[in-house]
């Protein structure tokens, strides 16, 4: 149980304002309070060390930059891109015959006379060699914060470019502080895949075909989704974007369902697909094998298919056979322990039931960027009433009996699915998280010492901005973004490389070797009344 006093005592360093506005980021789960509630996706108090991003990186570094096939380049200072340069571990394979640009960086490499005199004309010059170098057939542009401060219009460059090499140039105005997290950069992205990209293509897709969204291939995660829903026999019109193409995206509109895996980064592509083109989602979570399996069942559910259904049960009973006896060796090795979670937006809830399978409680869980939903859950009715000015983008006017008309199944069908799973909702993280433990949001890095040092986790899952600190602090710290070099840790034979990872680095003699800096001042203890 958590010592009432800690967040008192966490707060009490933070000056009068501050530590009103820090109060409301921060929550004790209490199921028996009806609804719970926590803020979320404001401004980040200046002079705070958060661990939040910016737009930049939630749109080119999340969203944009896994579509391997096409060159993507960064109008902007070379230190921007090299930031997101192959740091996230979206891995990528070229498709038979298609093109793999996902090891380069492309910048504009601004300068002072740039800024000055302004950069369309280098951006154009990078274009123009992208094209000739490499001959890709599709190209996007991602602006940084001095671009939009100078005014570069980089829209009307890939038009004239789009015109002049007749391929696709997509122009994304995601400068870095265009909003409050990443999160923002996120939305600039969904809104230009919906107006530019999605749709621009026809194709024949299979009864049970399916776009799989909010899923990046991190160490491979995509790639042990795509071999199981292969054996089962689903077809995946596009992942977005994970080991992503730009083709498959284009007609990503024939799909029978959207999977949303992360609610955050993508729910406002799920959206406007039901509004434009009648496709309902669900949300997935494809992290541990309960998740995994009840994602397969409600999958199989929504088809209505004998067959499948039955497919489904033998493959999720083939898949379990074949990892009981390894996760329940590593389980016992974990069982028992404490974790601390602490990731961008989504991770925290898709990691904490993984966490309790393998026998660690997470005693703390907290996003840099969520939004309310994200903690809170929320219930869509099909999002068919809402105007497409209400989401700013002017080419999706779409009337109600049109989109109704499109609806892959009928409206009694929907509702009565809607019942049995949870198509076009998510119930957000705090719905999972056990009585009596903590929920932040920005999480910042006095914070995370403070808390380290009195809940003293077995295991960390953190970022690279704060792993190591841990680490010095003898705390084991396994990134829940990178998954440092493993994974992949998604669907079954993943959960076995997490459940090894986790007991590896929990029982590892390292340990040993470090001492904590509460052993040696046990006041740090007193003061804070630890777990
Ligand atoms: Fe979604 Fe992500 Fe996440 Fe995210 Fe991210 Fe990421 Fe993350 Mo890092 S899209 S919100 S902006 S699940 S990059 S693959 S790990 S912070 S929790
Ligand atoms: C980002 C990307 C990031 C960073 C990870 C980290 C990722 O937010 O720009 O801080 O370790 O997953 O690569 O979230």
């Amino acid at each position: 149980m958590i010592d009432k006093n800690l967040l008192d005592n966490l707060l009490d360093v933070y000056p009068g304002k501050s530590m009103k506005n820090r109060k409301e980021h921060i929550m004790i789960k209490d199921s028996s309070q009806e609804k719970q509630h926590i803020k979320a996706n404001t401004r980040t108090i200046p002079g705070i060390m958060t661990n939040r991003g910016c737009a930049y990186a939630g749109c080119k570094g999340v969203v944009v930059g896994p579509i391997k096939d096409m060159i993507h380049i960064v109008h902007g200072p070379i230190g921007c891109s090299y930031y997101a340069w192959g740091t996230r571990r979206n891995k990528a394979r070229a498709d038979k015959g298609g093109k793999n640009f996902i090891n380069y960086s492309f910048s504009t490499d601004m300068q002072d006379p740039d800024i000055v005199f302004g950069g369309e004309k280098k951006l154009k010059q990078a274009i123009k060699e992208a094209v000739e170098t490499f001959d890709p057939e599709a190209i996007s542009i991602s602006a940084t914060c001095p671009v939009g401060l100078i005014g570069d219009d980089i829209n009307a460059v890939a038009k004239e470019a789009q015109k002049e090499y007749g391929i696709p140039v997509l122009a994304f105005s995601c400068e870095g502080y265009k909003g409050v997290s990443q999160s923002a950069g996120h939305h600039i992205a969904n809104n230009k895949f919906m107006s530019e990209l999605i749709g621009n293509r026809e194709r024949e897709v299979k009864k049970y075909s399916v776009n799989i969204l909010g899923e990046y291939n991190i160490g491979g995660d995509a790639w042990e989704i795509d071999r199981i829903f292969e054996k089962i026999g689903y077809e995946i019109v596009s992942t977005m974007t994970g080991d992503g193409s730009f083709k498959d995206i284009q007609a990503a509109h024939e799909a029978n369902l959207n999977l949303v895996m992360c609610h955050r980064s993508i729910n406002y592509i799920a959206e406007m697909f039901e509004e434009k083109y009648g496709i309902p989602w669900l949300k997935v979570n494809f992290i541990g094998p309960k998740a995994m399996v009840k994602t397969l069942r409600n999958m199989a559910k929504y088809f209505d298919d004998e067959e499948l259904i039955q497919r489904t049960e033998e493959v999720i009973a083939e898949e379990l056979a074949e990892i009981e006896e390894p996760l329940a060796r590593y389980r016992k090795l974990c069982e028992g322990n404490t974790a601390f979670l602490f990731v961008g937006g989504s991770r925290a809830h898709h990691y904490q039931n993984l966490f309790k399978e393998i026998g660690i409680e997470p005693v703390l869980a907290a996003y840099e960027f969520a939004h309310r939903d994200d903690f809170e859950g929320r219930e869509i009715i099909p999002e068919i009433e809402k105007t497409a000015d209400d989401r700013n983008i002017p080419d999706l006017e779409v009337s109600k009996d049109e989109a109704r008309y499109r609806l892959r199944l009928s409206k009694e069908r929907y509702e009565r699915l809607k019942e049995e799973m949870p198509l076009a909702e998510y119930e957000g993280l705090i719905a999972d998280m056990e009585d009596g433990k903590i929920i932040i949001d920005d999480l910042n890095h006095y914070e995370t010492e403070v808390l380290l040092k009195a809940l003293k986790p077995a295991v960390f899952g953190s970022g690279i901005k704060d792993k190591y600190v841990a680490q010095k602090m003898g705390v084991f710290s396994k990134q829940l973004h990178s998954y440092d070099y493993s994974g992949p840790y998604a669907g079954f034979k993943g959960a076995v490389n997490f459940a090894r990872d986790i007991s590896a680095g929990i029982n590892t003699p390292t340990w040993n070797y470090i001492t904590a800096p509460w052993k040696n001042e046990p006041e740090i203890e007193a003061e804070l009344g630890g777990a």
